[in-house]
């Protein structure tokens, strides 16, 4: 079974020019059988032009963007350092959950089973011989006319106990360039993998990396003309087998469908792992904040998509004598150590920032960050050799030069009535280029994490910070997680579920997951961390946001931070832990209306309530956890508890 990806025995030699890019690259010969055979069986089956294994060598970056400016495909930036502009196909700009598909031979394993006649919200399952069946389809010949790149690669520092090695084949040079920017990416993982071997000479073979196989899905026979940007957008697919650790995708070029080690490897399929092994693989954060006497911890805070995760990964706080610094922006890998403390590493090597929305006012130090060694995608064009976006009018004068928006068209301004960036359009760049990256975010045993943030874009109901019970009644808020869509302005905003933040990326059933994470609270010796929620974006009666935020979260950061100290600074609500009267740190801030913020509307919360129940009900009607049923009874006890008119003022 899955023979397109499988090992086999059976060592084929096709007749393709192996070193054609051999020298100054890795060379074939040096490559693990097992290394090898993988690769043999995918060529067999894409029958690329040739194979490039890649080294991660400057020069072979090199030579990989020279090959991509002279297809058409990257724009150099003049006006930075070693800068470039990619422009996808319009129909490849996202991920698309509905061709996602995580494939274990129960569905149950995969995704928790919805009520009869409902859709479930929490992934897509499929056969995994069916599926294979499919692949083997479109991949056959796939790579006609094209390079067949292998990439070894690290998700974490190379030499960290917590780290993972993934090998993934591709046939589009936008995503090695990309892959060398996200992780650590070359011969040192090669070299990591034997060492590996060495070291687990009795166990399987098998696991030793995660097998990762791409193709834009756009085969060049003789003759044909190739596309500005190819991809394949009506077949997309992206699957995961669990039982071993491999991840397909096919037809897209672009972002989490194509950077494998990025949402599939270091999420989906990391989670699963992590699940076996006892751990964690989350869509996380982590910064570091130290207060003005020197003392510093550690957060990991999830959120869904759009609430501004990489500005709080290096937020600048405004709070005088705080300091926070970057260990990530977007995933967590954490695990408890001998001793009972939770650690966690960041298992990227770039960041894949947003673009829109991002300028000097809500994250400085990316904006700074950005102007070396950068590969933008989807986002408008100067004509003084930079780049341009929704959000960054006051970063510069657009008087005296042009902008060409991000589907190419000419002259664009801001009454053209289009978008200049595309609402997804991304930045990567190199972790190491952030001026606040904290000084051990590649320490190889991870930072110490002590407390764990949820939060989401809740214009009423949620106060600005609350923090859990306990660990039980913190796996429940993670689980009850929701978030204002962010569509476009004439379509009706929702409020959606997004537990844990990763509806996009649970690698197994959502019932599962809760069960191990109410687990680890019972792991031999586990200190779990404090649960905190945060809303930076409720609003009053006439929808201005009441909380500056950016900046001035550092101030709930404090609160959050003196709680981790044992400060008694909260006191109970029906949600959980509220700040007391003036806890928050509000000096040098102007009128904030903290009676609304912290407001507990009883309507709003029965019908958060219910909103609760029906999702559990329809999604999770027959796995979920006691656990979870017997925390929405009480968050029901005490909603019912509460006057009829509004109170927990400040
Ligand atoms: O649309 C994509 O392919 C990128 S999605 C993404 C990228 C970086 C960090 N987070 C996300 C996300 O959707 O959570
Ligand atoms: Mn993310």
């Amino acid at each position: 079974m899955l023979s397109l990806i499988s090992v086999s025995r059976r060592v084929v030699r096709i007749n393709i020019p192996w070193r054609r890019y051999s020298s100054g690259y890795s060379d074939w010969t040096s490559l693990r059988p097992h290394v090898k055979e993988f690769v043999e069986k995918n060529v067999e089956l894409c029958k690329p032009a040739a194979v490039h294994v890649c080294d991660g060598s400057s020069e072979e970056n090199e030579m990989l963007l020279n090959k991509l400016v002279e297809q058409g495909r990257l724009t150099k930036l003049t006006k930075y350092n070693n800068c470039y502009l990619a422009r996808t196909s319009p129909e490849d700009v996202a991920r698309l959950e509905e061709r996602t598909f995580i494939c274990t031979p129960n569905e149950r394993d995969a995704i928790p089973i919805p009520k009869k006649g409902i859709k479930s919200q929490l992934g897509y399952w499929k056969d995994p011989d069916e599926m294979e069946t499919e692949l083997r389809k479109k991949f056959s010949g796939c790579m006609e006319g094209r390079t067949m790149y292998v990439i070894p690669f690290s998700m974490g520092p190379i030499d960290s106990p917590l780290a993972k090695i993934g090998i993934q084949l591709t046939d589009s040079e936008y995503v090695v360039a990309s892959m060398r920017i996200m992780t650590r990416m070359g011969s040192d993982v090669l070299k990591r993998l034997g060492e590996q071997e060495k070291e687990r000479m009795f166990t399987a073979r098998k696991d030793a990396f995660v097998r990762c196989v791409h193709s834009v899905g756009y085969p060049l026979p003789p003759g044909k003309k190739d596309l500005e940007w190819p991809c394949n957008p009506q077949d997309v697919t992206i699957a995961h087998f669990l039982e071993r650790n491999i991840i397909v995708s096919y037809g897209s070029g672009y972002g989490g469908n194509s950077l494998l080690g990025k949402k599939c490897f270091a999420l989906r399929i990391a989670s699963s792992i992590a699940r076996n092994e006892g751990w964690l693989a989350e869509h996380m954060l982590i910064l570091g904040i130290t207060n003005p006497e020197g003392k510093k911890r550690y957060i990991a805070a999830a959120f869904p998509s759009a609430c501004g995760k990489t500005n709080l990964a290096m937020m600048k706080p405004s709070l005088p004598g705080w300091k926070v610094e970057c260990v990530g922006d977007d995933i967590a890998w954490m695990k408890f150590d001998s001793k009972g403390q939770l650690r966690a590493i960041n298992p990227e090597n770039g960041f894949f920032g947003v673009a829109p929305g991002t300028s000097s006012s809500s994250n400085p130090h990316a904006m700074d960050m950005i102007k070396a060694n950068t590969i933008f995608t989807n986002v408008a064009h100067t004509s003084d050799g930079g780049v341009f976006w929704e959000g960054m009018e006051k970063d510069i004068d657009l008087s005296n030069i042009s902008v060409t928006s991000w589907t190419g068209e000419e002259n664009w301004t801001k009454d053209s009535g289009t978008k200049a960036a595309h609402p997804n359009s991304r930045f990567c760049t190199p972790t190491n280029q952030c001026a606040v990256i904290d000084p051990q975010w590649e320490d190889s045993a991870g930072v110490p994490i002590d407390a764990i943030l949820f939060g989401g874009r809740r214009p009423t109901t949620i106060p600005l910070v609350y923090e859990a019970f306990n660990w039980q009644h913190g796996v429940f808020m993670g689980a009850t997680m929701r978030s204002e869509t962010t569509a476009a302005a004439k379509l009706k905003k929702e409020i959606r579920h997004d537990p844990f933040a990763m509806k996009p990326f649970f690698g197994y059933s959502f019932a599962q997951y809760l069960e191990h994470w109410l687990s680890l609270e019972n792991r031999k010796a586990a200190k779990v961390p404090k649960i905190f929620y945060v809303n930076w974006f409720r609003k009053d009666a006439d929808g201005n946001f009441i909380w500056p935020g950016f900046g001035e979260n550092s101030r709930v950061l404090e609160w959050i931070f003196r709680r981790v100290e044992g400060e008694n600074i909260a006191k109970g609500s029906a949600l959980g832990m509220v700040p007391k009267p003036n806890t928050i740190n509000m000096q040098g801030l102007g009128d904030v209306d903290m009676q609304t913020l912290f407001a507990d509307n009883k309507p709003d919360l029965e019908a958060e309530v219910e909103a609760i129940k029906k999702f559990f009900q329809e999604q999770i009607p027959e796995d979920l956890p006691k656990a979870m049923k017997q925390e929405l009874e009480s968050l029901q006890d005490r909603i019912a508890k509460l006057p009829n008119a509004d109170h927990n003022k400040q």
